[in-house]
């Protein structure tokens, strides 16, 4: 291995630069070696219910403490299931008797540049009022509330409230349609939706109350709407089901205690987007859930108790649910929480938010680094960002090109980079550098978290050689994992216990380096089978992001008479002309990045590739166009494929 501190990729493939933290940044971790965290492992893998039962025992508070720590028939998991406990005390009360009461809790910062703080102690009053409204709509235990906000602080108090109650949240992204509304309310029978007038994004005002209505009109389960007043937009109200937010607040005290609440009482579900059909109801539960997502945060995110931390996913998303509302406030952190887009008033939105909070720790996705990326450093030059401390990374793999952008130019060359690799489904971080203890390698997620035990398998369910790619398993229940697929049972056992008998099945490839750590492949079905080797779609996508013009590639397979599968690739561009003479170009720099099975059999260039709303490259729909199951015209209609993207993400 060589130990680098920058420099060029030689090739994607055989990335193998390691970048160890600063003896500096391990001095002050919790986890501050190697040796602490493999001692730390082994300990949680040798006795998994005593790792996680001492942990659960120190980190929740237990009205009633639990005498059981797990009980698995798989696929059935419960954690600590005698115990009761409350996750908004977690995350509000537990932190009112110490020094943490008038701490920050949420910095927040609206689009338009009004700005709103709320310490410990005033969220904790807010929660419990709007918990004292839902309790004066007639919610109980068990019942569902759809969340349909913009990023105001109110979505979190929303959330934190209905968790206090036991009322399970299923907050749906503010970017969703009315379809997409109706049909998640009418999955989970949900008897309430808290909505907001407006939002703000990239200086447009997002009618959310009107789309809401539309979804109103198809959801008969739903008795009320809450509304919370943010734009000014003057919705419709419709009498006797819709209430305004802070009508409603006038009208309660905050006197709510948070009630005992049985270790696997649901505390959420979120819709994901299957291999088919329609969206999947995650469904998490109170202790397990919480303790994962505590100790996670705690660990790669190595919070110290005056960061300013900063992730910037919507919380329509689990990365939202787990690091900026669950996470962060449960380990007594600051955390902010942006309302709008990175590029709004200008592209350098971030970095002066950065400079202006004094961020330390920032968390965000790789579609979003790529895109900052294009638009130019000049943008970032403006900027102080001396107190950034730690970069993460989430949502998919990310390009070791885009990585040593991130490492360099965002971090200075001197703040760790944890690529956190989970899921939706585990309910917080599986496998992350933890950064004071592992180095780490541009595009690898490294190591699992302790508990965490990862198997590779191959079709017949045996392990792979290591080097190998493969199925990406889970050996082991964890606390945080789903507790199921909200009303269906066996979509959830099919889905995730049924492949591999035993295991947790990710539905993403892995692989694993001479030196034990894990580089994601992408999806199980992103795999590229040309004449009998496997091609990773972000394998070949790193390779063309890493040629100077790329701005963003996306690799997939096309039927192909002689191949098998041959490659197609999708490329934008940040410079140059889409000329034949550049296609060459491209092709023999894969070829010189991977070798001569990877070099794409065609190129198309286009102005914007088809993302799902959370950022994720949409595959699947570049398949069918690769395969020609769509004509292409011209490369400009690609465009009008994003907005068939959009629909068919909703429809999902
Ligand atoms: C947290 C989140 C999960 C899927 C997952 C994988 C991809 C997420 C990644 C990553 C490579 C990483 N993914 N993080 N791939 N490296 N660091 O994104 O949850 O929306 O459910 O997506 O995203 O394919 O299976 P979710």
């Amino acid at each position: 291995m060589r130990l680098m501190s920058g420099g060029q990729i030689d090739t994607v493939m055989q990335e193998d630069r390691l970048f160890p933290p600063s003896a500096e940044f391990s001095g002050a971790s919790v986890i501050g070696s190697m040796a602490v965290y493999e001692a730390l492992y082994a300990e949680a893998k040798a006795n998994p219910e005593k790792f996680w039962g001492d942990l659960a025992r120190e980190e929740l508070h237990w009205f009633k403490p639990f005498t059981k720590t797990l009980s698995w028939k798989s696929p059935n998991a419960e954690w600590f299931a005698d115990g009761t406990t409350n996750v908004s005390y977690n995350c509000l009360d537990a932190h009112l008797s110490t020094h943490r009461r008038n701490k920050a809790a949420i910095l927040w910062e609206g689009e338009p540049g009004d700005t709103r703080t709320l310490t410990y102690q005033q969220l904790h009053h807010e929660v419990c009022k709007f918990a004292n409204v839902l309790k004066s709509l007639g919610l109980e235990k068990g019942d569902v509330a759809t969340i349909y906000m913009p990023m105001v602080p109110e979505l979190a108090i929303a959330m934190l409230a209905c968790a206090r109650i036991g009322v399970v949240h299923s907050v749906v992204f503010g970017g969703f349609s009315a379809e997409a509304i109706a049909d998640r309310n009418n999955d989970a029978r949900a008897k309430l939706v808290i909505t907001a007038d407006g939002g703000w994004r990239r200086g447009k005002l997002l009618t959310l109350k009107a789309t809401v209505d539309e979804a109103l009109a198809k959801s008969p389960t739903v008795k009320h709407c809450v509304v919370y007043e943010r734009a000014g937009n003057k919705p419709a109200m419709t009498a006797g089901r819709d209430l305004w937010w802070h009508e409603q607040m006038a009208q309660v005290n905050a006197n709510c205690p948070a009630p005992e609440l049985e270790s696997e009482t649901s505390l959420f579900i979120l819709y994901t987007s299957g291999s088919t059909g329609k969206p999947k109801g995650i469904r998490h539960t109170a202790a397990g859930y919480n303790l994962y997502v505590k100790k996670t945060f705690q660990w790669v995110f190595d919070y110290r108790d005056n960061d300013i931390y900063w992730c910037t996913a919507d919380c329509g998303w689990i990365t939202g649910h787990s690091y900026i509302v669950y996470g962060p406030l449960s380990a007594g952190a600051t955390s902010l929480m942006y309302e709008g887009a990175p590029n709004w008033p200008a592209e350098d939105r971030f970095w002066e938010i950065i400079e202006k909070y004094r961020v330390n720790i920032l968390y965000t996705a790789p579609t979003a680094i790529r895109a900052f990326i294009k638009w130019g450093d000049h943008h970032v030059d403006k900027h102080d960002l001396s107190s950034l401390r730690l970069l993460g990374s989430v949502g998919e793999g990310i390009n070791p090109e885009a990585w040593m952008w991130y490492y360099n130019k965002i971090g200075g060359g001197r703040c760790p980079i944890v690529d956190t690799w989970w899921q939706t489904e585990t309910g917080g971080i599986m496998m992350s550098p933890l950064p004071g203890a592992i180095a780490t390698k541009p595009g690898s997620c490294t190591k699992p978290l302790p508990g965490i035990i990862p198997t590779i398998l191959d079709e017949n369910c045996q392990p792979v050689p290591q080097g190998q790619g493969g199925m990406l398993c889970m050996s082991h229940p964890w606390p945080g994992m789903l507790r199921g697929i909200w009303g269906d049972d066996e979509r959830y056992r099919l889905q995730y216990w049924s492949r591999v008998p035993g295991q947790y099945l990710t539905g993403d490839n892995a692989r694993q380096d001479k030196d034990g750590y894990y580089w994601i492949m992408g999806r199980i079905d992103d795999v590229i089978n040309v004449s009998g080797h496997r091609l990773s779609t972000i394998e070949v996508e790193s390779a063309l992001v890493s040629h100077p013009l790329v701005a963003e590639a996306a690799a997939v397979g096309r039927p192909d008479d002689l191949k098998g599968q041959a490659v197609a690739v999708f490329v934008t561009l940040k410079g140059g002309e889409a000329t034949e003479a550049l296609r060459a170009e491209l092709k023999a720099h894969v070829r010189k990045e991977i070798g001569a099975l990877a070099v794409p059999d065609e190129i198309r260039f286009t102005n914007t590739l088809p993302k799902t709303r959370s950022g994720k490259i949409m595959r699947r729909l570049l398949r069918d166009i690769a395969a020609g199951k769509e004509t292409l015209q011209d490369t400009s209609t690609l465009e009008d494929y994003t907005v068939l993207a959009k629909i068919r993400s909703d429809e999902e």
